[in-house]
This record gives C-alpha cells, sequence and structure tokens, in this order.
C-alpha cells in the first residue's frame, strides 16, 4: 500500500505540474458520461497510468476519463479506481481542483474498498490518505515532498453547508433541509469542485456536503466507484457519516456499471442525523 501512496505523491507532482503549465482548453473526445473533455483531463489520465503501469501490486485501473477496466498486472493485489482531475471545469477560472483514488481489493463494491486518497491543487498541493483502522493522515508538500501534518478527526458538529446539485430541481423536503441549516447559522461554503469543498469541511472540523438526486438526475451526478466511495471512507474514517438518500451507508454500495452515480450526503454526525430527520428516513 505504501508503494501505491507514493505513486500517489508522484503524479501529483506531475499533474500540480501540467496545471500549472498547458493549454486549458478542450480537447476532441468525451468521456463516458458524456462530459467534454479538457486536454488537461486527458493529460492527467495519461499521467495515472503511466505511473501504475509499472507497480505490479497494482491488478488493474479503471478510469473516470474511459470506458472498461485496464488490466496491468495479472498477479496484482489491487484495482485502483480514479478520477485524474475532479472539478477540471474550475480550472479555466484559477479554483482549486483535485484527484481522488479509491483502491478496492476483489470485486468492485464499498465493502472492499481498501483504503483511499486525494489530493487538492490549490494554493498548495495536499494530500490525504485513509487506511482501515486508523484516522485520515494530511500532507502537504513543499519542495516535492509531502510532510505530515496530522491526523483528520471531523468535530461532532460543523458551521459549513456545501449544497450541490441544481437548486430548483431539488425536492420540496431537501430544499427544507438545507434553508434549515441556514436558518441555523451554517455558512455557504460551495465552489464547485467536490474534492476542495469535501477537504474544506474535514480540515475545519465538520459541516454538510450533500449531491442529493434531483428531477433532472435522480441518481445525483458524483460517480461511486471514484468520487462516492473514496470520500465515504474518508468521512467514516475521521469520524463522521456518509449516506444515500434512503439512509443506506454509501460503504454499503454495489456498484452495477463502473460509472454508475449515487446521491451522496457527507458530513458529522449532528448534521447527518438532522438530514435522516429531514428526509423521513430510519436512524
Ligand atoms: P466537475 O463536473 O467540474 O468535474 O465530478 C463532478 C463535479 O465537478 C464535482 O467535482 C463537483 O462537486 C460537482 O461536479 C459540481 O456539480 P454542480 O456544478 O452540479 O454543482
Amino acid at each position: 500500500m505504501l508503494t501505491i501512496f507514493e505513486t500517489i505523491e508522484k503524479i501529483a507532482i506531475k499533474i500540480d505540474h501540467a496545471i500549472k503549465t498547458e493549454d486549458l482548453g478542450y480537447s476532441d473526445t468525451e468521456n463516458t458520461s458524456g462530459e467534454d473533455q479538457l486536454k488537461l483531463d486527458v493529460k492527467s489520465d495519461y499521467i495515472v497510468e503511466k505511473a501504475f503501469k509499472d507497480i505490479s501490486i497494482v491488478k488493474s485501473l479503471v478510469s473516470e476519463e474511459k470506458e472498461g477496466v485496464l488490466e496491468l498486472h495479472d498477479d496484482g493485489k489491487y484495482t485502483i479506481c480514479y478520477d485524474p482531475l475532479d472539478g477540471s471545469s474550475l480550472a479555466d477560472v484559477n479554483l482549486s481542483v483535485g484527484s481522488i483514488f479509491g483502491i478496492y481489493e476483489g470485486e468492485l463494491k464499498a465493502e472492499n474498498l481498501v483504503a483511499s486518497a486525494y489530493v487538492v491543487y490549490g494554493p498548495r498541493i495536499e494530500l490525504v490518505t485513509a487506511r482501515k483502522g486508523s484516522k485520515p493522515k494530511h500532507y502537504r508538500a513543499q519542495e516535492g515532498l509531502f510532510n505530515f501534518i496530522s491526523e483528520i478527526t471531523l468535530d461532532e458538529k460543523g458551521k459549513l453547508n456545501a449544497p450541490g446539485g441544481t437548486q430548483q430541481n431539488w425536492s420540496e423536503y431537501h430544499k427544507k433541509f438545507i434553508d434549515g441549516l441556514f436558518a441555523e447559522g451554517y455558512r455557504l461554503r460551495y465552489s464547485g469542485g467536490m474534492v476542495p469543498d469535501l477537504h474544506q469541511i474535514l480540515l475545519k472540523g465538520g459541516g454538510i456536503f450533500s449531491y442529493p438526486g434531483t428531477s433532472d438526475k435522480p441518481d445525483g451526478k458524483l460517480r461511486q466507484l471514484f468520487e462516492v466511495i473514496p470520500f465515504a471512507f474518508m468521512y467514516e474514517q475521521a469520524g463522521g457519516q456518509a449516506i444515500n438518500e434512503k439512509g443506506m451507508r454509501l460503504m454499503e454500495l454495489v456498484p452495477n456499471h463502473p460509472h454508475d452515480t449515487s446521491p451522496c450526503f457527507f458530513g458529522s454526525n449532528y448534521e447527518v442525523t438532522k438530514l435522516r430527520n429531514a428526509y423521513g428516513m430510519k436512524a
């Protein structure tokens, strides 16, 4: 696992360099979800693939940017599902973006995720890794090396509210839940980049990030294998919760297809309990 995390560190430095130096325009391709790909998406995907190609414990790769599974080593142990550049549409306005990695052993379902990691490309490059049985670990890069800063623990209750999805298409009860948080004094923190938005809540002690099912996207937008499950693991390891619209732990998801999405809510305990009440979910 250490080899995988060290490879992610090298990838992070290279993708950061690409963000700072490469053309920010569109390529002439679409990804599997039908979204136009930026040249940076394609480049970042290439960087990740190249870095893991020679790591023998990696059995296969599944990229948010590609259809299907890329088989690497028959004797490998882990499948890495990754989004090489999440929130890439924010690069042209110079907001933070990120990379997300879910490391699975066996069939691709949440309970088989053994570790996850994400990188935030902001004013600094930061890395957070999580493994079973310990708190997520937060690192910051300095002169190409990642220095450990601290473990991450969520408070029982936070102050931040990051509400995703087109508001016009929210259900009445979701709108009531979000308005209820603001009425309680919660502050809006939503950049439109899942990685920096979830990172902020983790580091500032707590709150809630929601991307619900909406009338136009009943299954939400965020992808289970590359985005939802790796962050669900992070939030649970940090002492928080991560559930879907029915109150099921996101760590129980079983995707039918690598690019399946799910409504998702990540937060500290107080806000998730409030969500359960608002949605009429079982405790
Ligand atoms: P993006 O489309 O820019 O890649 O992964 C999808 C994502 O960004 C997340 O990073 C982000 O949280 C979400 O979409 C934002 O979606 P909305 O614009 O619908 O809020």
